[in-house]
């Protein structure tokens, strides 16, 4: 439990998250009724305790599109479970979602701040929508909220909101948290908008990261592009003062609610599952991929090193199955549907190529798993392959090892990922293009003995049930100086 300062003078102030999804799916039934799903995750598991408190609200787009119905009034109308939270629809057309959401975000800035900017579409009219929208999403916020409430904006949907807010209220304060890293700058160079978005960014009172090395990115990148600036990042929280304005900048590695996992992959059905899992592939150990369907999670680059360890450590060969479960994302990018056609590719090559009567050396699956089938998933599993190109944190390799309650896993883990950072003395690193050096670490931890894999998941375990979900959400916000100054609420973050 954390106390909080309640000398302060100041009463409790209003939480309000803003991202690009509620987090709430909208589905429509065959016979045209809607139905809402709360969708969980782990910044709502972490906020939803103060956003309850503090009658916090939510505003973000719920995911859907849909002619003649007000998806508003539907959501005002829904009673989210966990609590008193307020949903706030921020509602956009189908012109919108193309540009905004499929264009500028997932075409342009998705790829760039993954280092992939030979994947970056530059289109003027993507920009342009995405402005309106990150100004729509302003607009919602201060229509729905008041001065002293504090404003919470996640990720590289919205990059521009503060700038917005400002133009509409210059007294109105945002902070931001960027899930995604941030390029260097040779990278953000390319970017033809990148004198506006920076400037809109240093529009910021906070800006958190995932990782140092993005923050120290983002800094060499504002202080090329920006005349007069001082910094000072010697202090945990860099200020960053321009001509005008003053605002810190820090790094807080997102995790995951470490008791919700081992607590659900230790129940009755988890095991029964893990277990069934287990013996459907007699005698063959289980090494898990979990994705989704994205080109930065190196699935390719996997597969190649999978079909390369089958090649050259034939003793593998019946003795280890990869159960690769792949999420759709993004299907209607063409780059997205190119991606799936590789990895089906690839996997028939290396199911053709190697399957024996009784073992099939990929399972495959391209569907959500429900989260008590994930959790059977990571406990059934002896190694998980997290192999990403470049990836904010990954909280797959936080969710196996929380889930691996036996502690007798083993994390193959990307040295791009940011989560290699917290996990880099316990996992396995690799380099996802090195296909070589990925089976070779394959084989490694194939044979790794039971006591090092103990003492690897141990540490891992320990490390993450530390530094949750909880722990994120209360070190960012106390940077953001948002627990200092509530006087009537007791915060839980529990651990
Ligand atoms: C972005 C950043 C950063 C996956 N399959 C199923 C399922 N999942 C859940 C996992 C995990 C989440 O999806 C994926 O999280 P990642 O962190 O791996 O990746 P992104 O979606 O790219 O997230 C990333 C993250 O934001 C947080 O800041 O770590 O770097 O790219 O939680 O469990 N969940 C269920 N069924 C599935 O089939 N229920």
């Amino acid at each position: 439990m954390m106390k909080v300062d309640r000398n302060s003078a100041k009463s409790t102030q209003r939480l309000i998250l803003v991202s690009n999804r509620l987090p709430v799916a909208l589905d429509r039934s065959d016979s045209g009724e809607w139905h809402i799903t709360p969708s969980s995750g782990g910044l709502v598991t972490a906020l939803a305790p103060i956003l309850r408190k503090t009658r916090g609200l939510w505003i973000g787009w719920p995911g859907a599109t849909a002619e003649g119905v007000d998806l508003e009034q539907l959501l005002a109308a829904y009673r989210y479970p966990l609590g008193s939270i307020t949903l706030k629809a921020v509602t956009l057309t189908q012109d919108e979602v193309q540009h905004y959401y499929s264009g500028f975000s997932n075409e342009t800035i998705w790829p760039l701040f993954h280092d992939l900017h030979s994947r970056c579409k530059f289109d003027p009219e993507d920009w342009l929508v995405y402005q309106a929208v990150n100004r729509k999403f302003a607009q919602a916020i201060i229509d729905n909220s008041d001065v002293d409430d504090y404003i919470w904006v996640h990720d590289y949907h919205l990059l521009l909101v503060a700038r917005e807010l400002h133009a509409i209220d210059p007294g109105r304060r945002a902070v931001f948290f960027l899930h995604t890293p941030f390029p260097s700058v040779d990278i953000y160079d390319k970017l033809p908008w990148r004198q506006q978005i920076m400037r809109a960014l240093l529009e910021y009172d906070l800006i958190g990261f995932q990782t140092l090395r993005d923050r120290s990115n983002f800094i060499h990148c504002a202080e090329s592009l920006t005349k007069g600036l001082y910094v000072n990042a010697r202090k945990r929280l860099a200020v960053i003062q321009t001509p005008s304005r003053e605002l810190r900048a820090g790094v807080f590695p997102i995790s995951i609610d470490f008791r919700e996992f081992s607590r659900l992959a230790a129940t009755k059905e988890v095991v029964r599952r893990s277990i069934q899992l287990r013996e459907d592939i007699p005698g063959c150990r289980i090494i898990l991929g979990v994705d989704r369907m994205d080109y930065s999670k190196g699935i390719s680059q996997r597969l190649k090193a999978f079909r390369n360890a089958l090649e050259r450590f034939e003793d593998l060969r019946c003795k280890v199955t990869l159960v690769q479960i792949i999420i759709p994302s993004r299907a209607h990018i063409l780059e997205y549907q190119k991606l799936k056609a590789e990895v089906d590719g690839l996997i028939s090559e290396i199911n053709g190529q190697f399957a024996e009567s009784g073992w099939v050396p990929v399972q495959y699956m391209f569907r959500s798993v429900d989260r008590a089938e994930l959790a059977a998933y990571y406990r059934a599993a002896d190694m998980a392959l997290v192999t990403p190109l470049k990836d904010g944190m990954n909280l797959v390799a936080k969710e196996y090892c929380a889930s691996n309650v036996d502690e007798n896993g083993v994390l193959i883990l990307s040295e791009f990922a940011g989560a290699a950072v917290q996990m880099r003395r316990n996992a396995m690193l690799v380099n996802p293009y090195d296909i070589e050096g990925v089976a070779n670490t394959i084989y490694k931890a194939y044979n790794m003995g039971g006591a090092e894999r103990k003492d690897r998941m141990r540490r891992l375990r320990n490390s993450i049930r530390r530094h949750g979900i909880s722990w994120w959400a209360s070190r960012f916000l106390q940077a953001a100086n948002y627990t200092k100054q509530q006087s009537t609420i007791e915060v839980q973050f529990p651990q």
